[in-house]
Formats: C-alpha cells, sequence, structure tokens
C-alpha cells in the first residue's frame, strides 16, 4: 500500500478582496452570504415538480436532482471521507452526472476544480498536483480516450494526494467509485439536506476553482467564492431575463466559466429553468435537441456560431424555432458573421467578452443592432471598475486602443497558490491585467482589438505559446522555436510553431506531431502549422519578435490560400 502525501488546507495560498472592499459587496448587495448550494436548493424547491435537468433519455425534476445531489453530497463525505474544502478534479463530458456532481460538491463544501475535456494526463496531472486533489471524476472512455487510465496514472505518480476516482462507466479497481450509482435519490433526502444545511460553507469560502486560459507552462487556479460566482450567475441570468420558462442548452464544456455561469447551468437553475446537456456543439445534433427539447438559450464561441450559420444556410433554421437567445462569447466575433445571425438563425444575438478570472461583459437584449454586431458589450455589474491603458499604466481616452484593467464584485484578487503570477498579473492596487486589448466607446461598449498575453485563441480554446514552445523543445533537433497565432477561417486562429533546426536535420508537421503526441499532452497543443526558418527576428531589446512572426504566418497562410483558389 502507498502512503498518500496530505494536502495543505485550501486558506492557504488565497488572496481574499481587502476588507473595505469586501464591506462594500455586501453593502451594495453583490454579496450575500449565502452558500451557492443552498441558494440553488431554494431555487429549485420552489417548482419541485417541474423537469430541472435533461440529458437523452434522462429527466430529472427539480425534486430528484436536489435529491440525488444531497445524497451524493452526504457519500463523498461519509463513505468516501472527504472533507469540506478537500479538492475533487472534475473532468467529465456534458452529461447529467457532471450537474449532479457540482452540486453535490457545492453543498458539501468540497470545492471542485473544473478540467476540461481536452486535458491529457500531464495537463490532468499538474492540476491534481497544484490543487492537492484528493479525488477525481472521469468518464471511463470518451470519444475513444481512456480517461480511467488516465485518471490511474496521475493517482499513482509520486507525491499524489489522490485517493479515489468517481467514474461514469465501469469502476475497474477497489478505490473506483460507480459515480451514476452514487448519484441515485437516497432514501432519505430531508436527513441528507439537513446534514447538509447544518455544515453548509458560508459565503466568503471557496466555491470552486476554475481554470485560467493559460499563458504559462504551470495550470493557474482561479478560485471563485460561493459570493461571488453566485452573485455573477445570479446577476447574469437576470440580465439575460431567464425565468422557468426558459431551456438553457449546455453545448460548450460545462466546467467553462460561460456555459456554467454566464448565466449558464447555475443561472438557470436559479431561474427555475431547465438545463439540457449535450456532449458537442455540432450542428445536426444541436438543431434536433433544440426542436425536440424547445430550448430558448445558449451559448456557443464563434466558431460554432459559424457552423450553426452554414447548417442554418443549407438545411433551414426551422428546428430553432424556439430559441430567443444565442450568446456567442470566447473570442472574437466577426461583425459580418454576427450581422447573419439573428437573420438566419432568429435568435437575438448577444455577445459575451468574459474570462474565468472574473469580469463579463454583455450586449444587452434591447441594445441597438448596432452594438449587437459590432461590439463585445460592457460590464455585467455597476459593482465592476474597468480602466483602459497605455503602456505606461496611464488611462486612455474612449476610443482610442488600451489594456484592459478590471476590479470588482467577482474579480479574484490572485490566483491560487501562485505569488508570481500574481506580482504580473495583479497590480497593488488590486486591479487584474486582462492582457487584452480593448476601445472603450462612448457609450461604454468595449470593443476587443487584440491581446498582450501570449495565447493561441483557437475558437475560444485559449493555449499557451510558451506551453507549445516547451514542448517542442524536447525534440533534440529543434534549435530555437517560437508559437504564434495564424488566422484561420473557421477557428479564428491556430497555433503555427517557428522553427530552427540543428544543421542537417529536417522535420515535417506530421512528424513534429506524432514526437510530440506521445507526451500526455492535451491534442490542443500540438501545432496545426510548422514554418521552418534560418533565425527568429528579435526586437530592439532581442526578445523573439512575436509580432513580425504573426504578420509572417498570416502572410504565408494568405498566399497560399490564394494559390488554392481556382483563378
Ligand atoms: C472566456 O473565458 P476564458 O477564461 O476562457 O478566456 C478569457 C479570454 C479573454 O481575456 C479574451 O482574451 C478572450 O478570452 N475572449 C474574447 C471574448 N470572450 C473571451 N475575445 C474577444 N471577444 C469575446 N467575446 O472565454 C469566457 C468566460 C465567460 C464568458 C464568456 C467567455
Amino acid at each position: 500500500m502507498t502512503t498518500r502525501a496530505t494536502p495543505r488546507p485550501l486558506e492557504e495560498g488565497l488572496v481574499p478582496w481587502p476588507e473595505e472592499f469586501a464591506r462594500r459587496y455586501v453593502a451594495e448587495g453583490y454579496w450575500i452570504g449565502q452558500p451557492l448550494g443552498a441558494a440553488l436548493r431554494r431555487a429549485g424547491l420552489r417548482t419541485p415538480e417541474a423537469l430541472a435537468l435533461v440529458d437523452g433519455t434522462t429527466r430529472l425534476t427539480f425534486r430528484s436532482l436536489l435529491a440525488r445531489a444531497d445524497g451524493l453530497a452526504v457519500s463523498l463525505l461519509e463513505d468516501l471521507g472527504l472533507q469540506p474544502g478537500d479538492r475533487l478534479l472534475v473532468q467529465l463530458p456534458n452529461c447529467w452526472q457532471f450537474v449532479v456532481l457540482t452540486l453535490a460538491c457545492l453543498r458539501a463544501g468540497v470545492v471542485p476544480v473544473m478540467a476540461l475535456p481536452a486535458h491529457r494526463e500531464r495537463e490532468l496531472g499538474e492540476l491534481a498536483a497544484h490543487s492537492e486533489a484528493v479525488a477525481v471524476a472521469v468518464p471511463e472512455v470518451h470519444r475513444g480516450v481512456d480517461h480511467l487510465v488516465i485518471a490511474e496514472a496521475i493517482t499513482r505518480a509520486p507525491g499524489s494526494t489522490l485517493r479515489s476516482v468517481l467514474v461514469v462507466g465501469e469502476p475497474r479497481g477497489p478505490s473506483q467509485v460507480d459515480l451514476t450509482a452514487w448519484c441515485a435519490e437516497p432514501p432519505d433526502p430531508e436527513a441528507c439536506a439537513a446534514r447538509l444545511d447544518a455544515q453548509a460553507p458560508t459565503g466568503r469560502q471557496v466555491a470552486l476553482f476554475l481554470l485560467s486560459g493559460g499563458t504559462t507552462g504551470t495550470p493557474k487556479l482561479i478560485p471563485r467564492t460561493h459570493d461571488d460566482y453566485g452573485y455573477n450567475a445570479r446577476a447574469s441570468a437576470e440580465l439575460c431575463r431567464l425565468g422557468p420558462g426558459d431551456a438553457y442548452l449546455v453545448a460548450l464544456p460545462g466546467g467553462h466559466n460561460f456555459p456554467l455561469a454566464c448565466p449558464g447551468i447555475l443561472g438557470t437553475v436559479l431561474r427555475g429553468g431547465r438545463v439540457v446537456m449535450l456532449d458537442s456543439p455540432e450542428p445536426e445534433r444541436a438543431f434536433a435537441t433544440i426542436a425536440a427539447e424547445r430550448v430558448t438559450v445558449t451559448a456557443v464561441v464563434p466558431a460554432v456560431a459559424q457552423r450553426w450559420l452554414a447548417h442554418a444556410e443549407a438545411h433551414g433554421a426551422d428546428q430553432l424555432e424556439s430559441l430567443r437567445l444565442l450568446q456567442v462569447g470566447g473570442a472574437r466575433l466577426a461583425e459580418e458573421v454576427a450581422r447573419r445571425v439573428e437573420a438566419v438563425l432568429g435568435a437575438t444575438l448577444q455577445q459575451v467578452f468574459g474570462m474565468a478570472e472574473g469580469l463579463v461583459n454583455y450586449t444587452r437584449l434591447d441594445d441597438p443592432k448596432e452594438v449587437r454586431c459590432a461590439t463585445q458589450g460592457r460590464p455585467l455589474s455597476p459593482g465592476d471598475e474597468i480602466r483602459v491603458v497605455d503602456e505606461a499604466g496611464r488611462d486612455v481616452p474612449p476610443g482610442v486602443p488600451g489594456l484592459l484593467l478590471t476590479r470588482g464584485p467577482y474579480t479574484i484578487r490572485g490566483y491560487y497558490r501562485a505569488p508570481e503570477h500574481n506580482a504580473r498579473s495583479f497590480d497593488p492596487d488590486g486591479w487584474y491585467r486582462t492582457g487584452d486589448v480593448v476601445v472603450r466607446r462612448d457609450d461604454g461598449n468595449l470593443v476587443v482589438e487584440g491581446r498582450e498575453k501570449d495565447i493561441v485563441n483557437r475558437g475560444g480554446e485559449k493555449i499557451s505559446a510558451e506551453e507549445v514552445e516547451n514542448l517542442a523543445y524536447r525534440l533534440p533537433w529543434v534549435r530555437q522555436c517560437a508559437a504564434v497565432a495564424v488566422p484561420d477561417p473557421e477557428l479564428g486562429e491556430r497555433v503555427c510553431l517557428f522553427a530552427v533546426l540543428a544543421p542537417g536535420t529536417t522535420l515535417t508537421l506530421t512528424d513534429l506531431r506524432a514526437a510530440l503526441a506521445p507526451t500526455g499532452v492535451s491534442p490542443l497543443l500540438l501545432p496545426e502549422r510548422l514554418e521552418l526558418v534560418d533565425h527568429l527576428p528579435t526586437t530592439a531589446v532581442g526578445k523573439i519578435d512575436k509580432a513580425a512572426l504573426r504578420a509572417e504566418a498570416a502572410r504565408r497562410a494568405a498566399a497560399e490560400d490564394r494559390e488554392r483558389r481556382p483563378r
């Protein structure tokens, strides 16, 4: 038997809001001092027999959903031996068990760490290590990937704090639990509820960890409290006018901030609407599900919006009749595409420019069409503070592009256990440097113009350039390299790697991908374009000139595109 490392208390490594801000957020009504799990339960109990959650043929009422969540919460504490504050790494596809588990964690005070389906052994291992998770939830096999094998490998890793695996599917060993069976309705839900109510977390405690869009090789964990995340979901649901008649389709990965709380799953439950889980945003199935479940609201990234447009243009949009609101965000939506959304899909377009760290900007439902199509909206909350500054940190006037800084009642003051990152990402007054370059218009709406942070935004999936580079440097014949975004008509951007090779060696894109694939990293990190060069351009101070490389990648891609096109 291996001895497990003991995780440290959650509180070590958190950066709280300064007390004067916390007091203000309470006084102004943003923070209501309620555990999110209890708020969700109270909302659901208003209409216990209404439909709450749909996943294929599984249909749960609020009564059933709440009972299952409480039953699972008690099992996590009593049968699995988890303590409030313990971290549980969650990597599930969009399925009903994901919702039950998330609610169970919020009720029990167990803190889910929301990994994404694209993560593989290396990323999951890093997340488990950084969060010191004691349990992990995975599907058995999903899209040909055996997640149980990955979960077992990270559990065995030296120093691992993981003790148990919760699996949707067949468990294979003694430390594995059949999550679906544990999600059954308990015999005495009232007793479970009473037990959980008696030891509920406080509003200021951490409710869950989200992942940052990733600008460096180490995963950054974003602690969101019951107070701040509850406000995020509640205010977003109000802004989107969600009500009991709404059905929200979860088409993006449920652990991402956008479909989770903007207003997403949590906002929908808080308003007594129903949540419809779908494992993929692929248009044929999404359209059929929207028609079958009378979906009224959903959230997609621009690349998915484009596929839906193409599908509707070819096959009509009759199936979307019930859809009243289409939220698009995660990456820049081109204005031309935005204009087609309402005409072709027949739903109101809402642009959403948000970040896992907090701040979410929305266009409002009754904004003029020009605002809905040409801007990324304005902050959700009157408590949000934003500044647009130049490189020296001086505020720039409206209309002038600058770096976006923000603070507010649902924007974190620091990543978890990351003092060095925090020194770079937050200024001494607590402003979060988003890394986005925006223009603030006279009407207060923001337009995202570009960014300063070194990421590739592949259709909403944020890929750290540094991570790709570190990976490529594992190949002995790569002398020097730089990963940059290359424009892509479908996804907005893809990863292009510029590489200088050792003399006498060669490399093709296929070989590069084949060499990197077995390293246990997410397939997203594998470059989709390779440019071999003799040297990398540098800036005046001698840094690799990424702007020049981005321009060069774009130029080469466009030239190839022209050549391919028939004359
Ligand atoms: C959302 O969150 P993250 O954490 O995956 O990524 C945040 C970053 C932003 O800093 C920005 O660079 C980019 O993604 N982004 C957009 C955008 N929405 C996000 N860039 C241009 N236009 C947009 N509409 O992506 C996220 C979180 C909550 C709601 C929506 C999106």
